[in-house]
């Protein structure tokens, strides 16, 4: 640790620290513009010079090094001037009112500390109002960089560039013209780092800027960045990142950082409601809407028992409020019809990985990414779906790790990838299978690690030996020698790092393919270590969270299974834990639609636009007879079908906890209160437990009372008390108490539940009924978009919505020339089972013969097309495969541009 000493007074620091660094760790603050903590250090403005020692020329603090015994003098009286003269010179074009307007900002007040004023005026040509979030005004550039850098060094988009020469030098975003036609991808990082208003987000200008901060975890997606949540009488203005949040480090994507105004929406329900019998909706308050519900069920049980009703938690919501629905389900209406959305989504991940490793989660966390030296991503569009993560991944790539990229799309991630993959649809086995028996007859097995933690192999071997790449490419499509590269990369190269999404996972072999991806891994070594393992990229804020919460039929709280878990439950709840085996989603709604489960109770899942075959999903709801949804506005599945509706808090409005893709348990806060009488998850769960009679089972002092209760019921998280949850970044389970640290790493030595062994699964590809026939040719990926959420709900209610194209069915240049479909024109996409209209774009991302599109705008309601395929063992529909034919509908329609960049 060198010891220095700061104008006289001694510091003692880790060595490699820049003087500035060292100056602010002892709380002195040396005066800088070009600096931020995000970035490399630049030494441009030179605001930041400081004499050291004796020398005569001072240099700059941000990228002088700290040695030992320095003597630095940040203040004297030569540094002042000098500071002074650079000040003069930055804003000699400065806008000469700029300072009066907004007096606040740091880089006014430090001009007004140095005596110097602005003399320069407003030139309106210099502003750039194209981009909905973020306005632009090179007045007030003082040429810092620090846009170009975080855009290029942060977020890797490289949209800012520094035109002109000299005195003449100013940034200017890569379309030549204006940010919105730039390849901005919107996350807001160049506005964050801007110290003077030259980059500014529309909102505060329209809103005002913050005067209360609540710090809390973003409430979209499940890499849960930490964010600062600015709110002024009451409302949101806005959002920007925690600096010292270790997931996103300072940074966010466009959803968190401009979607939340969906929070504020004119539609927020603020009131309950009921549906009166000529399908009205009446606005009621609390007691009558929970005592219709709760009749409602009620009637339902006592009239076709407990295995007729069913009950669907948010992955929306919090720990402590998906905890209370399945409490909710099982105590008080003795069923374990209870289910979430990760069924849909990554429930063979959790099934696959806890097979394999004896933990159904992620084995390592995103902090691996910047240690791994192969990273793999296999069905993930990571830069769209987890944008933070994707950013980081295209950093450690830049910096040199291999990236391998499995995708039939040209996703972002490809462009930056050594080796992309593109197989045919629905072949994740046989592919992942190729790539094993590449590892094995290329000698790249990990024989030691084999031979400690790692059983079957010579029969595992043996299997996959039918599976070399040559022999399955008529299956996969892929050139062998690029499954070889592939495997040498992933295999020669460690440690390497899995990433898998969708892709893998919503196929009718989804658990057997996450189960092949950890094959590879066991055979490589690549388990327990850091920068390797498997890694889902889980989907909502909290979706592993609902489902480890107990939202699931057959395991309660903690992920036990329900016979390993169902006394410990009946103690804790001092109420018996039902033994009739559960509902999965899948199966309520098959049940729904026979007549065999006829109320459902629905927390924050839109299911009628996001289930497949919407036709007979409209069947199931329709021949419900109670069907309570608790959300924050009237989604499809409410509007149409629902019989009562109650007016759910967003996350924004309430504290608890959520889970991310890395096991880690975070802290969410209330920044504002609800609007109307609306109520959080919590509140309404407990108050309709009371109204059948449950109430002393349901009483709570806070979302902190009823964690303490999961605490109980849950080991691998009973260390996580809410004061330690507090700080940046909270724990990751396990964490068994107290003392425990948290857990980054899983599988280090042993596998839990299962020993220090792990076994090699043989899979054999199964092909999925969906195959492209003369009638449906072409095979149809659904999946997502950077700018729009799942139904969309909430990012078609805030900043972002402006930012989408809205639903397009991407098309290949071949295919397209071939069926005669031109850009932009109307196209219909009928599968077997249904049909939807939208206008098509023809995309060199996509390869000949599969097609593309989202599921987010309700007006495109594409799961009318998707099919009845379902992962065997999860019942995990396959929305990634559907044989569909395109017919031209002929009219030209709205201009959805071509796309033949990564961004789109
Ligand atoms: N912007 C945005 N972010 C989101 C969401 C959102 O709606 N919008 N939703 C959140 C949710 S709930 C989830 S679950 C995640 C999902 O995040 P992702 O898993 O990244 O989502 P998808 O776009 O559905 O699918 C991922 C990729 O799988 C590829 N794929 C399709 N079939 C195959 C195949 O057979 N093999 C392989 N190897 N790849 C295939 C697709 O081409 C696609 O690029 O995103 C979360 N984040
Ligand atoms: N074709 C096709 N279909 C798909 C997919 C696909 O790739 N292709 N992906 C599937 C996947 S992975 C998923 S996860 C599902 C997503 O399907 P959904 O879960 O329906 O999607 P979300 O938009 O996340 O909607 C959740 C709802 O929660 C509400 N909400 C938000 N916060 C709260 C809260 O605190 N409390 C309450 N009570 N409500 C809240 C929102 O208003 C919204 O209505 O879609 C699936 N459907
Ligand atoms: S908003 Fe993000 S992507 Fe867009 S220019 Fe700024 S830093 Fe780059
Ligand atoms: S990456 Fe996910 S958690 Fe992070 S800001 Fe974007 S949506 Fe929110
Ligand atoms: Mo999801």
């Amino acid at each position: 640790m060198p010891r220095l000493t700061i104008d006289g007074a001694t510091v003692s620091c880790p060595p490699g620290l820049s003087v500035l660094e060292a100056a602010a760790s002892a709380g002195i603050d040396i005066p800088a513009l070009c600096h931020d903590p995000r970035l490399a250090p630049a030494g441009a403005c030179r605001l930041c010079v400081v004499t050291i020692d004796d020398a005569d020329r001072p240099v700059p603090a941000c990228t002088t090094p700290v040695s030992e015994g320095m003597a630095v003098q940040t203040t004297t009286t030569e540094l002042r001037e000098l500071r002074r003269t650079l000040l003069a010179m930055l804003v000699r074009h400065y806008p000469a009112d700029a300072a009066a307007t907004n007096p606040g900002l740091a880089f006014h007040r430090m001009l007004a500390h140095y005596g110097v004023s602005a003399t320069g005026a407003a030139d309106p040509h210099r502003v750039d109002s194209s981009h909905p979030n973020i306005r632009v005004d090179l007045n007030h550039c003082i040429s810092c960089w620090r846009c170009v850098r975080i855009c290029d060094e942060v977020q890797g988009q490289f949209t800012w560039r520094i035109a002109g020469r000299g005195a003449d030098s100013h940034v200017v975003p890569d379309s030549g013209t204006t940010l919105a036609d730039s390849t901005c991808v919107s996350c807001g990082a160049c506005v964050d780092t801007c110290p003077t208003d030259a980059l500014t987000d529309v909102g505060v200008i329209q809103a005002g800027s913050a005067t209360g901060w609540t710090r809390t975890t973003c409430p979209y997606c499940g890499v849960g960045c930490e964010m600062m949540v600015g709110s002024r009488d009451n409302r949101i203005v806005e959002v920007v990142p925690a600096r010292d949040a270790p997931v996103n480090r300072g940074h966010l994507c466009v959803k968190g950082r401009y979607g939340f105004g969906f929070n504020t929406s004119q539609d927020r329900i603020t009131t309950p409601m009921l549906r009166t019998s000529s399908g009205e909706w009446v606005p009621v308050g609390w007691d009558e809407a929970i005592d219709v519900a709760v009749r409602g069920f009620r009637r339902v049980i006592d009239r076709a028992g407990p295995t007729a009703v069913g009950v669907l938690g948010s992955a929306r919501a919090t720990n402590e409020e998906n905890y209370l629905t399945q409490k909710f389900a099982r105590v008080v209406l003795g069923t374990n019809n209870v289910d979430c959305c990760a069924r849909v989504c990554h429930a063979p991940s959790a099934a696959g990985l806890k097979a394999v490793f004896g933990t159904g989660a992620a084995t390592n966390s995103f902090d691996d990414i910047e240690i791994a030296r192969t990273i793999v991503v296999c069905g993930s569009n990571t830069t769209e779906a987890h944008p933070i993560v994707g950013a980081r991944i295209k950093q450690a790539a830049l910096r040199g790790a291999n990236l391998v990229v499995i995708d039939p799309r040209r996703i972002e991630l490809a462009g930056y990838a050594d080796v992309h993959l593109r197989p045919r649809p629905g072949t994740n086995v046989a592919v992942l299978n190729s790539i094993a028996a590449a590892l094995i007859d290329e000698h790249l097995v990990d024989e030691a690690f084999v031979a400690q933690r790692v059983d079957d192999f010579p029969a595992f071997r043996d299997f996959v030996a039918a599976y070399v790449p040559e022999r399955v490419s008529s299956i996969t499509g892929l050139d062998p020698a690029d499954v070889r590269r592939a495997a040498r990369l992933y295999g020669g190269q460690g440690p390497s790092m899995l990433f898998h999404g969708l892709g893998i996972t919503e196929h009718v072999q989804g658990t057997d393919a996450v189960m092949c991806l950890a094959n590879l891994a066991l055979l490589t070594g690549n388990v327990g270590k850091p920068g390797s393992g498997c890694n889902p990229l889980r989907g909502q804020n909290n979706v592993q969270g609902s489902a480890h919460m107990g939202c699931e039929p057959h395991h309660l709280t903690g992920m036990i299974a329900l016979a390993d878990g169902r006394d410990r439950a009946a103690a804790v709840w001092g109420a018996p834990v039902p033994e009739i085996r559960g509902l999965d989603a899948m199966e309520m709604l098959d049940a729904a639609e026979d007549g065999r489960l006829d109320a459902l109770w629905v927390v924050g899942w839109d299911i009628l636009l996001t289930q497949p075959q919407t036709p007979s999903v409209e069947r199931a709801l329709a021949a419900l007879e109670v069907l309570v949804v608790q959300d924050l506005f009237l989604t499809e599945t409410a509007r149409r079908f629902a019989t009562v509706f109650l007016p759910a808090a967003s996350s924004f409005e309430k504290d608890g906890t959520f889970m991310n893709s890395e096991r880690r348990i975070q802290r969410i806060r209330r920044a504002v209160s609800p609007p109307g009488i609306v109520k959080t998850d919590a509140d309404i769960l407990c108050e309709a437990a009371a109204a059948f009679g449950w109430g002393s089972h349901f009483s709570y002092r806070g979302a902190q009372d009823i964690w303490d209760e999961i605490r109980r019921l849950w080991p691998a998280g009973a260390g996580m008390a809410y004061q330690r949850l507090d700080r940046p970044g909270g724990l990751q389970w396990p964490c068994l108490d107290e003392d425990h640290p948290g857990t980054s790493l899983l599988h280090r030595d042993r596998f839990p539940g299962i020993g220090a062994r792990a076994t090699l699964r043989r899979v054999d590809h199964r092909p999925s009924a969906e195959q492209p026939s003369e009638t449906y040719p072409l095979v149809l990926i659904t999946g997502r978009e950077l700018y729009a959420f799942n139904a969309g709900t909430m990012t078609g209610r805030a900043a972002t919505a402006a930012l989408t194209d809205g639903a397009v069915l991407e098309i290949s240049p071949d295919d397209a020339q071939r069926l005669g479909v031109i850009d932009g024109t109307e196209v219909s996409v009928q599968s077997r089972y249904g049909a939807v209209v939208l206008p098509c774009r023809i995309s060199d991302r996509m390869p000949p013969g599969t097609v593309f599109t989202t599921f987010h705008d309700p007006a495109v309601p594409v799961n009318a097309v998707t099919g009845p395929g379902r992962d065997l063992a999860t019942h995990t529909p396959e929305y990634k495969v559907t044989a569909v034919n395109i017919a031209g509908a002929g009219t030209a329609s709205r201009d959805v541009g071509y796309a033949s960049s990564s961004k789109s």
